[in-house]
């Protein structure tokens, strides 16, 4: 079974803790604070790797979770950050988190692309030392990594397509042009998930899917085409396979009017894309009726037409040529295109930063904000020093000015991010 779809989640490692420490030497019986900081955690990245064929490694769903970093320790040690979590997936696969309209596309072997950070390390008691606190007893907490639900969805990358109706040819085709052996026989839907194979003229290589027959309703779900129609959407040329004389006496003018209308119905740019017309099977009817076929084609399209015989060999290699003709010559990337990060993100940073207040009860309000949640996941509620210095930074945010407005007395409960406690700023 070929797999171009599957949902993962990934979670970055959580950020160590920074730690309470104080120095220790010999005939000083209390030194300065020293509690070093907790390191990040690691991020799990996606990485494009060519050796694989499909998702089918994700068919299960899957948990993927970094290493959260290491702690703080005493005499200023800090704690180390792992390595990311390396997921491996195949060229061609769009990375989606729909939650956060965030999305990758990792075309280029060895592209790379974080999709969960780790979560920040916690610093440790020496930070929080001033003239008024010499000897912090707290130090923060690492934060949580971040949590992501990614849909994965594998588009194979080819340069040119094959399609057609079922037993149209094309697997014959893809067979005697590369090294691909696809399946061949004399019934319809006898290739039942996309093949590629790689076609060569002087030094340039060319990438040719061939996908299942599409039969009328394909994109609306009959048959197996639809469901393969995506692996052609990044193709530059589509080669539509026609057989010239049907087994089953239907007629090519109606045949190749079903399939454009398959690619039509699919949208995202397949009826746009340049076509050759690619006559098939021409050993099985006479050579003038090939030939007129082939000019009333032409005339009737304006576009490249081909008359092959797999089983003879003829046509082949005009139909390579014109496969090389009408796909472009990429344009010379700007230094090595694995550099290029893989990323095309739509995150607006800042998003969720601002502070709200609200009254949820007598004596009951709620700060909601991205900077307070993370001040509040750092401490440690029952620690007194760790809550004093959580007041004068909820005091700096502004959060206390803004409770007062909202009615806020010293000794009411505050709630931020399902945390409740009394809040009595001295
Ligand atoms: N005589 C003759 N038979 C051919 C030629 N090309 C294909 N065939 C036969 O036509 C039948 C279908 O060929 P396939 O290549 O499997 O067709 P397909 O378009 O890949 O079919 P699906 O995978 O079912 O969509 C097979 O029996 C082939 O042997 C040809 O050029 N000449
Ligand atoms: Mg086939």
């Amino acid at each position: 079974m070929f797999h171009d779809r599957a949902t993962i989640h990934v979670r970055g490692g959580g950020g160590g803790n920074g730690v309470v420490s104080f120095r220790r030497e010999a005939h000083v019986p209390k030194g300065g604070p020293d509690g070093g900081d907790g390191g990040r955690g690691g991020d799990v990245v996606l990485v494009c790797d060519p050796s694989l064929r499909d998702l089918s490694a994700f068919r299960r769903g899957a948990q993927f979770k970094a290493k959260r970093g290491g702690h703080g320790q005493g005499a200023n040690k800090h704690g180390a950050t792992p390595d990311p979590l390396e997921v491996r997936v195949p060229p061609g696969t769009t990375v989606e988190n729909a939650d956060r309209g965030d999305r990758w596309d990792l075309t280029e072997p060895g592209q790379r692309a974080v999709v969960a950070h780790g979560g920040s390390g916690g610093r440790g008691n020496k930070h929080f030392a001033t003239a008024t606190r010499q000897t912090p007893r707290f130090a923060e907490k690492g934060l949580p990594g971040e949590e992501r639900r990614l849909t994965l969805i594998l588009r194979l990358l080819a340069d040119a397509g094959l399609v057609g109706l079922p037993n149209a040819g094309k697997s014959s085709l893809l067979a005697r042009l590369t090294r691909a052996r696809p399946k061949v026989a004399d019934y319809p839907f006898t290739t039942v998930e996309p093949v590629l194979g790689t076609i060569e003229r002087d030094d340039r290589q060319l990438v040719l899917a061939d996908i299942p027959g599409l039969i009328e309703g394909a994109s609306g779900g009959a048959g197996l085409g639809h469901e393969f129609l995506a692996h052609v959407e990044r193709c530059r040329l589509l080669v539509h396979v026609l057989d010239l004389a049907p087994l089953d006496g239907s007629d090519p003018l109606e045949n190749h009017a079903t399939v454009e209308a398959e690619l039509r119905e699919h949208g995202h740019g397949l009826a746009d894309l340049p076509r050759v017309l690619c006559l098939s099977k021409a050993d099985l009817v006479p050579p003038d009726q090939a030939t007129g076929a082939a000019a009333d084609w032409q005339t009737g399209l304006g576009i490249p037409v081909v008359v092959t015989s797999a089983a003879t060999g003829e046509g082949l290699d005009r139909l390579r040529d014109s496969i090389f003709e009408l796909v472009p010559e990429p344009e010379p990337q700007p230094g090595p295109a694995a550099k290029l990060p893989a990323t095309h993100r739509v995150y607006r940073p800042g998003e969720g930063e601002s502070l709200r207040v609200e009254k949820v009860g007598p004596g009951a309000f709620r700060i909601e904000g991205g900077r307070v949640d993370r001040l509040i996941a750092r401490h440690d509620i029952d620690n007194e020093e760790a809550m004093r210095y959580v007041e004068e930074r909820l005091r700096a945010l502004g959060a206390l000015k803004a409770l007062e407005a909202a009615g806020f007395e010293p000794g009411d409960d505050v709630e931020i991010a399902g945390i409740v406690f009394e809040l009595d700023p001295g």
